[in-house]
């Protein structure tokens, strides 16, 4: 097993996963921006590194930076969290190249999936479901017209090199296709450098339903249910809770070991999220997230499960000792990611945190790097807690989730708290009956 593990992020991920170490023994490096100094994650670490200054660019993305902090300090390998270098695969192979293990799957696993076609064509050839659409990137606007009409509009131009919803285009009739086309690329070169573009049926109304795995690579691979994230408002998303309240029990066990066995094909190492469209009753697979995410702690609410203890003992070569059987799905778990941001404007609120007070009580556990006193920086993401509830059913779950947001104190700056409190007394969110559209009109509405 690891004896140090340098963390490679800042906030509530590098806490997240500072616990887990201690918890399994294991030293852990803290690395900083000169912004961060004063960070909770620096605090609680065993040693820690400044990496550069405020600029994400030269400190939490400087590779080389980075390098030199596990080697100066001694450290077995490297956690990324989420974001930054967390689906790099550049990083992950130099990671690898000067001799640390990376906390993470196979870097080609990291390039596959960050290639949406590729991605695609691979966890079709592995079994799951596809939306319709080409596998290869669009040559012009004759085929793109042709293939639409061959899978009726509307559809979608999606980069193929993108993710996270930036660039894409809905194209209603074919006198759109050409201008769509070119903007879509255009864009795509500009976003990610690779303009390449490829085309899918347009589905109106879904859920964003994700599976999350759990694989050591040598072909034990177990699901822990599923996570809906639909609440989303510009791709961010706000709020998770599992069970979705509109998967049923049958469908989810099926969706569960088709992603089992698809995982397995593919022979991925390590945690990993599949996410799908769920739209009239089927799924259809639009992505795959190489890293710990988020929104994972609904996941260890309901299992008992600490994914990043697993996650560690996979990394380190250790054999999954979990089967599909012992994992049992236990009530429900909703999150609430607070940010620091305006609930109405959405602008970023950053500045000093005068008071923290975090909620606590039966079913309630907060991830946050806040303290009182503490500056909020402006230079990074703006989520500055996850306030996560459990309860034996979802009603139960929607009373401590109230309770424990009008618990929560963070005086000095503005967060979402306010708007989630709105959202989870509105009648589709406690019915259950949202979809990827529904967050947005609430908002304007
Ligand atoms: C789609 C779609 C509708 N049809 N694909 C957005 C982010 C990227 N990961 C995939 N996305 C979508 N792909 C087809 N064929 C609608 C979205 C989408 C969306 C998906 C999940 C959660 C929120 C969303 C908000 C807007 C659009």
């Amino acid at each position: 097993m690891f004896d140090k593990i340098l963390i490679a992020n800042r906030g509530e991920i590098a806490l997240r996963v500072h616990r887990a170490c201690r918890e399994m023994g294991i030293k852990t490096v803290a690395v900083h921006s000169s912004a961060d100094a004063d960070a909770m994650h620096v605090r609680l670490a065993d040693e820690s590194v400044c990496i550069g200054p405020p600029s994400a660019k030269d400190s939490y993305l400087n590779i080389p930076a980075i390098i030199s902090a596990a080697e100066v300090t001694n450290a077995d390998a490297i956690h990324p969290g989420y974001g930054f270098l967390a689906e790099n695969p550049g990083f992950a192979d130099i990671v690898e190249e000067h001799g640390f293990v990376f906390i993470g799957p196979h870097p080609n696993h990291i390039r596959m999936m960050g290639d949406k076609l590729a991605a695609k064509s691979a966890v079709k050839a592995a079994g799951l479901p596809v939306v319709a659409g080409c596998d290869q990137a669009l040559v012009n606007a004759n085929e793109a017209r042709r293939l639409a009409e061959s899978i009726g509009y509307p559809v979608l131009l999606k980069p193929a090199a993108g993710g996270g919803g930036t660039g894409m285009k809905v194209v209603r009739e074919p006198g759109a296709m050409n201008d769509a086309l070119v903007a879509a690329r255009t864009e795509a070169k500009a976003s990610f450098g690779n303009g390449d573009v490829f085309m899918e049926k347009f589905l109106r109304s879904a859920r964003h339903i994700e599976i999350q795995v759990l694989a050591d690579g040598q072909g034990n691979v177990v699901h822990l249910g599923e996570r809906d994230c639909s609440l989303q408002r510009r791709h961010q998303k706000l709020v998770e809770e599992t069970p979705s309240p509109a998967v049923n029990a049958a469908d989810r066990d099926a969706l569960g070991e088709t992603v089992v066995t698809a995982v397995r094909r593919l022979g991925y190492r390590g945690v990993g999220t599949v996410e799908f469209l769920y739209a009239d009753g089927a799924f259809y697979f639009i992505e795959m997230n190489t890293r710990l995410q988020v929104e994972h702690p609904v996941t260890e609410m309901v299992t008992g499960i600490d994914l990043v203890r697993e996650q560690i003992l996979v990394a380190a070569g250790r054999r999954l000792d979990l089967e599909q059987g012992d994992i049992a799905f236990q009530g429900h778990a909703i999150e609430c990611r607070v940010n620091a941001e305006h609930p109405v404007t959405f602008a970023p609120s950053p500045g000093e945190v005068t008071t923290y007070h975090a909620p606590g009580g039966l079913g309630v556990r907060v991830d946050s790097a806040l303290y009182s006193g503490y500056r909020v920086p402006p230079y990074y993401d703006s989520l500055v807690a996850k306030v996560v509830v459990h309860g034996t059913t979802r009603n139960e779950c929607l009373m401590r989730l109230r309770r424990a947001l009008e618990e929560c104190v963070i005086d000095g700056i503005a967060t979402t708290i306010p708007l989630h409190l709105q959202l989870i007394s509105s009648n589709e969110f406690v019915d259950g009956a949202y979809d990827i559209n529904w967050l947005e009109k609430f908002i304007a509405g």
